[in-house]
Order: C-alpha cells, then structure tokens, then sequence
C-alpha cells in the first residue's frame, strides 16, 4: 500500500497504487481532488472549517498529526509514504512521523516504511518552501534515517519539473513509473526465466527495509562502454545524484542467452569499492538490447544539498534584506552603503557561526 501526505504526496501515492493509496490532508477539498481507496482527513484547528491547507505552514501539519496518531501509524507500517518537504501539511505530519519512529527501540524489519520526499527547485520556488525543506532534513529527516528505524529514502526533486518545463501530471507519472521499475524487480525475477543469480521477495525486502537513501535508474546495458561511465551517464535525472555507493541490486534483463555473463562487468565495477551488489540476471524475448535495472544505497547525509539549498537561502535573504532597507532606512540623510550594510551583517554571523538567516530571524526581520 502506499500513502500520500499532503498536495504533491497525495497526488504521487495515488498515480502510485490507485486501488490500494491512503491519502492524508488537512484540506477536506484537497482529499476531494484526488482519487484514492482510502481518504484520512488530519484535524488541524477544531474551530476553523476545514477546508484550508497548511499555507506552508509545517507547525499546523505538526498540530493536526495528533489527530491521526493511532490510524496512520499503523498504516504506514511497512508501506511507502510519499510527500513533499517543502509545504506546511506533508512535511509538518511527517516530521512528527519521523520523530515517532526515531524514538522506537527497534523496528522489525517489515514494518520499515520507505519515503519518497519531493525536494523543492531552489532557483525557482518559494524561500518558504526552501526554508522549510532544510529544517525538515536537518532535523526529523536526519533523526529518522540516524536511528536505523526508516527503510530506504528516495530524494526526488523538482528540478528537471523546472528546468524541463514539464507538466505537472506528466512530471508526477514520470516519478512513478521510475519507482515502479525499481519496485518491480523481485516481480520480473518470478516471472521470466532466471539466467544467473536471484532477488527473490524477501531479499528485496530486506533490501528496502535499510535506512539509506536510494538512487535508482534503468538504461540500455552496452559492453561497449566501461560501466562507469555508463552509470554516470545514466543517472536518474529526478533522483539527487548518489554519493559514495555502500551496497547496490540490479537485474539485468537479456534479450539472448549469450548476453548473459554481461552482469560480471558490473560486479567488476563494484569490486573496486568492495561492494557485492545483490543481483539477477533474466531472459527477456521481448525486448531488443539488454535492460538494466539499477539501484545504489549511499548513507552520507546530504549535507551538500543542505548546503546548497542554505546558499540560495541566504542569497534570498541578503535580497530581502536590501528591499527592507531600502524601505526603511532615508539613503540620503545617512549616506549609507546598502552593501557595506549587508556584508556587516554577514561578517557578524561568520564570525559567531550563524547563518545570515539565522541572524535576520533573531533580528525580526523575516517571520
Ligand atoms: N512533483 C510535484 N511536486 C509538487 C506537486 N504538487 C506540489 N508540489 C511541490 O510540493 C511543494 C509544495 O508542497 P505541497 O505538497 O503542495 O504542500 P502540502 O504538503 O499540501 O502543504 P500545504 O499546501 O502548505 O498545506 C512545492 O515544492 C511544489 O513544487 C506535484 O503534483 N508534483
Ligand atoms: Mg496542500
């Protein structure tokens, strides 16, 4: 089963597993919107109707969680959650999720949930939506993934949406089908006849239930090329890129038997890093050139990508904070240097290890 928190992970869980997706909001007409079996309505304030969003406030998708304790907890149990990290309904709910599960002793292995999050596209969303994606990953998200108690995450992000200038739907069938074709692996294995190694059920679970993040992507598999390039090459575009590998799966799918000791190029790859990734090797008739399936588990936190998105943070701020003086202060009368200004500012906050947006939200001067 999966389960959607919120706009973009409704939308996501339902294109996912449209029979089975329980989707979560705080907004009854949102829950209307979209199609799923299964439909949880999060109570955020008793007094106020129900039908607005979080408007980007996470604190209000933290209030409503408690709503929903009991129900939801017992639904995500070895299931796969999807939402994004920047609004206010998936992310405040989730990190209260996160929080909860960090605090458990030990979770069995089939009770791991998996989450797909949605990043958003620093240069062009909101700074809320930023802002509030780096809290999330530096706090419940990291808590999650530290106490080994997360199955695997998946990090999507926005930026081919953005940059790509694709359409919404047509973005969000994209995401799916990538994780259907990873998803499907142990399936593929049942059903085509197997040529070398094997990922049955309960190795794909077990696979699944580890707290890594998960890059996964499928491409024409060619002798022709050292396969580290052709991995580089073949990333996929709506995953982060991966970091340094700690296990890794694949199934490669043969259209010809004697294509199939292909698969020892790719364990030679790994050999290198002493990685022994689990594999499968199949026949596939119906397609044309060989098929690979691939999946890297890495543990590093992305500290690169909170670096990036605080960069565009502060970028944003020092715009912010150039408007309000400008707004405030007579440029005439004080003969002041909006920059020289500024750069006071951000030379305060290296010197005490604060952010420039941290030291504007100790001064007032944002939220
Ligand atoms: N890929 C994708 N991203 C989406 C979609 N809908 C919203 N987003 C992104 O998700 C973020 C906004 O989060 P939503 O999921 O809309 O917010 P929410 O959790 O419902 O929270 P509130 O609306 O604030 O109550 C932004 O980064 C959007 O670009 C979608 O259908 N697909
Ligand atoms: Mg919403």
């Amino acid at each position: 089963m999966t389960i959607g928190i919120g706009g973009a992970g409704s939308k996501l869980a339902s294109l996912m597993d449209v029979d089975k997706a329980t989707i979560v909001n705080v907004s009854q007409s949102e829950l209307n919107k979209t199609a799923a079996q299964n439909k949880i309505l999060a109570v955020a304030h008793s007094t106020r109707g129900q039908f607005k969003g979080a408007g980007k406030n996470p604190n209000v998708g933290k209030t409503a969680y408690i709503s929903i304790n009991e129900e939801i907890y017992t639904v995500i149990k070895g299931d796969i959650v999807f939402t994004s990290t920047g609004g206010g309904t998936g992310n405040g709910i989730t990190s209260v999720m996160l929080e909860k599960i960090a605090s458990q002793e030990a979770v069995q292995q089939n009770d791991k949930t998996m989450f797909s999050f949605i990043l958003p596209y620093v240069n062009r969303e909101s700074s809320e939506y930023v802002e509030n994606t780096i809290d999330f990953l530096l706090g419940p998200a990291s808590k999650g993934i530290d106490s080994g108690n997360t199955g695997n995450i998946m990090l999507f992000s926005n930026k081919l949406k953005f940059e790509g200038r694709i359409a919404e739907h047509d973005y969000n069938t994209m995401i799916v089908s990538s994780l259907k074709n990873f998803m499907v692996i142990p399936t593929k294995g049942d059903e085509l006849e197997l040529l070398d190694g094997h990922i049955d059920h309960e190795d794909f679970g077990v696979y699944c239930s580890k707290p890594y993040f998960n890059h996964f992507s499928q491409f024409e598999y060619t002798p022709d090329k050292p396969f580290a390039e052709l991995l580089q090459e073949n990333f996929n575009a709506l995953l982060l890129p991966p970091e340094e590998t700690i296990e890794a799966m694949f199934l490669l799918e043969v259209p010809s038997k004697d294509q199939t000791a292909y698969f020892y190029n790719i364990l030679d790859y790994f050999a290198d890093d002493d990685v022994k990734p689990h594999y499968g090797v199949v026949l596939n008739p119906n397609i044309e050139k060989p098929l690979l399936t691939m999946s890297l588990l890495y543990s590093r936190k992305p500290k690169e990508l909170v670096d990036d998105f605080k960069q565009m943070a502060d970028l944003m701020t020092r715009k912010k904070l150039k408007k309000s003086i400008n707004q405030f202060v007579k440029l005439e009368e004080r003969k002041m240097d909006i920059d020289t200004e500024v750069r006071k500012i951000e030379e305060s906050s290296e010197q005490t290890g604060n952010s420039v947006l941290d030291v504007l939200k100790r001064l007032k001067k944002l939220r």
